[in-house]
């Protein structure tokens, strides 16, 4: 509060400065009056890590892994130990991020596999109709960057950054691939090594382990041009998705191997964007936020919770989550409220003072007071956890009912959800009670029939509004594709070592 009560004095005086220039000089004046207004809007910037898990940072629980810069976020405002995803690869959750709606709703229930470009099926990005965060933002007078990996569509019609409201991009068309050279029979693999700035590729081939130091020079530049605000930065790394390649200064720095030295990089980048606000003088004026695309893949850490990315367990869902702003967000929070990625974008349109828009849901919800330490309660009573279009459980307040599905069912990966296929076949309910069985380990269905039969009327719900794998649903962007879940079999019978791709 302190700060904020500064900043008003602060405020006020220049207000009176302009006041005594107004005498002689109304122009500058009103001009003047302008600045001052655009100051007080809040700059934002997201920092979307990929398939970073629940226990990859030191404030949760790593071990042989250090991570000052990114936990400091945390320390100076607030830490989120139960921050929801609502999907557990990554295009989906980056589409929900942007559009503050489930994967369902949003039209991406599926990751854009880039080993699939020969299947027309693939063809398909971020719906033009759908409203994201720049483009909400950019009324209010915001001006937007991305940078790093994409996921949504590049090349599809509508579906690049600058179509969907950034004004400027940099980055990859979705995850790092290397195509063999002068590669005859994967074509379409070529780009994937590409790095784009706005529409046109600026360096063919470029290696992994260059493009965190150019997408971090691009936020910090970003800054730099752009202090006067307000500014919105999404920066989403390729940090911590397979391949492994950190850049060489951070090579052999970590206990953890290569998987450990790239989260090294990732949190010095983090450093470093962290002091082009405060040598801008933006820190008190700046939210920024901390998290994850979905869960850690084998080589990471999901520290208590079971199950990872590609499956619905918690693992698979649950993501580090940090946010400061100094003088609005209180210090040294540390909360088990439930918050969702999908949260961010009507967060940002309260502190933005833009308009959300009312011609369509939103399944996120304006949090913005539990960040504020002014609220204990979660307005999310209800979670649904789907693995591509196919809805497989339920989280109600300290209960989860994973629901029957057959292997048929499954999404494209499923195969790679572990060795033991963990919940990829299930043969009934079960349900765990996550307040004392967070890793989702003893199934008591059994033992409360009533609790596992007042999910019914939530099921029903949820796949008549959202559909499920073999449901349209009311208010369902149906992707373009005969079965978005099947869409790589072919892939992934001939390729299965490249699941790591999705
Ligand atoms: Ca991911």
């Amino acid at each position: 509060m302190r700060n904020k009560l500064s900043r008003s004095l602060i405020v006020s005086f220049v207000l009176l400065s302009a006041g005594c220039e107004l005498i002689n000089q109304p122009d500058r004046s009103a001009n003047a009056k302008s600045v001052i207004e655009q100051q007080q809007k809040p700059n934002i910037v997201v920092i979307f890590a990929d398939d970073l898990g629940y226990g990859d940072i030191e404030s949760f629980g790593a071990e042989g892994i250090r991570t000052p810069n990114i936990d400091k976020i945390g320390e100076e405002g607030f830490v989120s130990r139960d921050f929801f995803i609502p999907a557990n690869v990554c295009s989906p959750s980056r589409a929900s991020l942007l559009t503050g709606r489930y994967p369902m709703r949003n039209g991406i229930p599926v990751a854009k596999n880039p080993m699939s470009h020969k299947h027309i099926d693939s063809h398909f990005g971020l719906h033009p109709d759908e409203i994201t965060i720049p483009e909400m933002l950019k009324p209010a007078g915001y001006k937007s960057l991305m940078v790093g990996k994409w996921h949504l569509g590049l090349k599809e019609k509508g579906s690049h950054p600058l179509d969907a409201g950034f004004d400027e991009y940099v980055g990859l068309e979705g995850n790092f691939y290397k195509a063999p050279k002068n590669s005859v029979k994967y074509p379409y693999l070529k780009e994937n090594d590409d790095l784009y700035r706005g529409r046109t590729i600026s360096e063919v081939d470029i290696d992994l382990e260059k493009v965190t130091e150019i997408y971090t020079n691009e936020v910090v530049s970003f800054i730099e041009r752009e202090k006067d605000g307000p500014f919105f930065v999404y920066f989403a790394h390729n940090i911590v998705h397979s391949p492994h390649r950190p850049s060489k200064q951070f090579k052999g720095t970590s206990e953890k191997g290569r998987y450990g030295d790239f989260i090294h990089e990732m949190d010095y980048s983090t450093g470093r964007v962290l002091k082009a606000l405060k040598d801008h003088g933006l820190e008190d004026n700046t939210l920024v936020i901390f998290t994850s695309d979905n869960g850690a893949n084998f080589a990471g850490s999901n520290g208590e919770l079971n199950g990872r990315k590609y499956t619905t367990m918690e693992g698979g869902h649950i993501v580090p989550a940090l946010f400061k702003w100094p003088g609005v967000i209180p210090a040294g929070q540390d909360s088990s409220i439930t918050m969702t990625s999908m949260d961010i974008f009507p967060i940002l349109a309260e502190i933005a003072g833009a308009e959300l828009p009312s011609d369509r849901k939103l399944d996120g919800v304006n949090t913005l007071n539990i960040l504020r330490g002014k609220s204990l309660n979660s307005p999310h009573d209800v979670l649904y956890y789907y693995n591509g279009t196919n809805l497989q459980a339920i989280r109600k307040g300290r209960w989860k009912l994973h629901l029957p599905r057959t292997i048929a069912d499954q999404p494209f990966w499923h195969e790679n959800s572990s060795g033991g296929r963990v919940h990829t076949e299930v043969a009934q309910n079960m349900l765990f009670d996550l307040k004392t069985d967070r890793g989702e380990k003893v199934d008591v269905a059994n033992l409360h029939p009533d609790i596992v039969a007042s999910f019914d009327a939530d099921i029903q719900y949820a796949r008549e509004e959202l559909g499920d794998v073999h449901q349209i649903g009311r208010d369902q962007r149906v992707p373009p594709m005969e079965n978005p879940q099947k869409i790589d079999r072919w892939w992934v019978k001939k390729k299965k070592k490249y699941f790591d791709n999705i």
